[in-house]
């Protein structure tokens, strides 16, 4: 069978959900380039190893070259300081949109996160119209990028399908993930959608299965056919009903980021 694409680069490969994507996204390209700051031990068959640093703008530029398109995953995927944030997140993902500008890519899926939108409370379910309110400086530089998406759509054509997931994890770890938990099998689905959609222009995408209940609402995005299979409902035995009503400072009952409002900022 025909792969839709020749080349993709999926940036952060090294990443939690680097590796998981290593392996699956082989089904959409005949070859997958795959780099990181950390090692990504030899290349596979199909494989391309670019080990490098997002911040370093000519090797961000040798990695893009040639690809149809690019999932950016890379960066720092957690509260940090910002001086560590602004070279992996802001320069990097410039770097990233920069590159595919001048060599003419024109599709990019960039790995945007909840924690773009984490001061809203859980009382409200939002689209994506819904104003951004990051709640760290990991999720200020996600608002970044998404930003660049939206910029470079407008100024230069190239699309954008910024994710915003949720919890992506083999399982949810707490009752807020039962919410915002997010499959492997729908990430690679939304990602599938992402990519051979024929137009996206810049479109937010929030990154969440089919579960019970959610805080976020997708059919801004309709247009993307996305449709997950899978639902937080077959862990609803892990976090049983005790009847006992959440603490008001417990941060994961009150806002859509959970433990990133409370935990607050990180300095050197
Ligand atoms: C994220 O953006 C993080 O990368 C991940 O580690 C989780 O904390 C997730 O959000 C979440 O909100 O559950």
């Amino acid at each position: 069978m025909t792969k839709p694409f020749k080349r993709l680069l999926l940036t952060g490969a090294a990443g939690g959900l680097g590796k998981v994507l290593r392996e699956r996204l082989k089904a959409f390209t005949e070859v997958l380039r795959l780099s990181d700051i950390a090692d990504l031990g030899a290349a596979a068959e199909g494989e391309e190893i670019f080990q490098l640093n997002l911040a370093d703008k000519a090797a961000v530029l040798k990695a893009v070259e040639g690809c149809d398109a690019i999932l950016h995953f890379g960066g720092i995927s957690t509260e940090y300081p910002f001086e560590d944030i602004m070279f992996a997140n802001i320069q990097g993902t410039y770097n990233i949109y920069e590159a595919a500008h001048r060599l003419g890519v024109k599709r990019i899926v960039f790995a945007s996160s909840n924690h773009a939108i984490g001061f809203y409370k859980q009382t409200e379910v939002i689209d994506a119209d819904a104003r951004m309110r990051p709640d760290s400086m990991y999720g200020l530089s996600k608002c970044y990028g998404e930003l660049l998406g939206q910029y470079y759509f407008e100024r230069a054509g190239i699309e954008t399908v910024a994710l915003r997931i949720g919890s992506s994890f083999p399982e949810p770890k707490n009752p807020r993930m039962m919410r915002t938990w997010f499959s492997y099998d729908d990430l690679v689905e939304a990602l599938r959608c992402s990519l051979v959609t024929p137009r996206v222009g810049f479109t937010v995408l929030y990154g969440m299965s089919d579960n019970p209940a959610v805080f976020w609402d997708n059919r801004k995005a309709a247009h993307l056919g996305f449709r997950p299979k899978d639902s937080s409902a077959q862990f609803a035995h892990l976090f049983p009903d005790t009847g006992v009503y959440p603490a008001e400072d417990d941060a994961n009952a009150t806002y859509h980021g959970g433990g990133f409002i409370f935990d607050g900022p990180k300095y050197k």
